[in-house]
């Protein structure tokens, strides 16, 4: 059972990539038991980031891990079999891409020739990233099916029933991306991943760990404490403020995201500190109570 956090990708004001930043991130996330780290996905701006600096992070991170799950999709597949080529001398865990995107009732022949491109040319393993709430396109059961050589699957879906489809009729690796369903996740399927991981991530590994122990009742407990802290994120637009929760539960400053997911203003942040501040003592209580 695997631990899997999309990182956010730190952006300095003028807009590049803040090395030392996202390096400090990755360390600390390693750190405290986050097993893989998935770079380039939606937490991390995946589709704002140009080929070269999909490149860059995957270096970065490398610095850090070779725990990593490269997302390497996008529209124009030279691109994305470059960065498959030049994935060949890293020693990581997998690949991943989200299917083609953006263009309405593409035919699903042509999503699974995509992947069975991937799956062919790829020097790693490859999991599909599906996320039909942003892509537009469900990468069902059905589809997965059709693809022989996959290794594994995120499906980030409130259906938890849909993720459990793969784990039914398929032998590969399956995970659910979304936040609220962690111990659902580590419990059914073979983990999870979570953008909440980049705030909280003694939070999630002690998830892991109440699940591994069997004390499913335990690692609910934590999930409440969990889901309050992801309440907030989305109070003020998720995307922008894991970065300013970074800072409040880890102490540490992770950059800016990239316009146009802009940045929180200075009343939202006050706010949202102010926020925290009322349910702080309850993160390290929780900690303390089941760690
Ligand atoms: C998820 C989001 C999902 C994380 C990635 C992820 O960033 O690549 O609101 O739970 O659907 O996409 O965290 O958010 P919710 O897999």
């Amino acid at each position: 059972m695997e631990i899997i956090v999309p990182n956010v990708t730190p952006f300095t004001k003028d807009n590049r990539i803040d090395k030392d930043r996202l390096k400090e991130h990755l360390e600390n996330l390693i750190e405290k038991g986050i097993d893989i780290i998935f770079i380039n996905g939606t937490t991390g701006m995946g589709p704002s980031l140009s080929a070269e600096e999909k490149k860059e992070i995957l270096n970065i991170s490398y610095d850090v891990t070779g725990k990593i799950i490269f997302q390497l999709g996008g529209l124009n597949l030279d691109d994305t079999l470059n960065l498959l080529q030049y994935s060949r001398d890293f020693d990581i865990i997998g690949v991943a891409s989200y299917s083609p995107y953006y263009y309405p009732q593409l035919p699903s022949k042509w999503v699974i020739r995509y992947f069975k491109t991937l799956v062919e040319k790829s020097p790693h393993p490859v999991y599909v990233y599906n996320f039909p709430a942003a892509t537009g396109f469900d990468m069902n059961y059905e589809l997965m099916k059709q693809i022989d050589g996959l290794a594994g699957l995120k499906d980030t879906n409130d259906n938890f029933v849909h993720s459990l489809q793969y784990k039914r009729f398929l032998n590969i690796k399956v995970y659910n991306g979304s936040d609220y369903l962690t111990v659902q996740s580590l419990t059914y399927l073979d983990g999870t991943v979570t953008a909440g991981g980049n705030y909280m991530p003694e939070l999630l590994s002690l998830q892991k760990k109440l699940v591994s122990e069997g004390k499913i009742n335990d690692a609910f407990e934590v999930q409440k404490t969990y889901y309050k802290f992801l309440d907030i994120a989305r109070k003020y637009g998720q995307m922008s403020a894991h970065y300013i929760l970074v800072k409040e539960l880890q102490g540490y400053d992770v950059g800016y995201p990239r316009e146009p997911l802009y940045p929180l203003t200075e009343d939202e942040i006050k706010q949202l500190e102010a926020d925290v501040k009322e349910i702080k003592n309850e993160y390290t209580f929780i900690l303390d109570k089941y760690g």
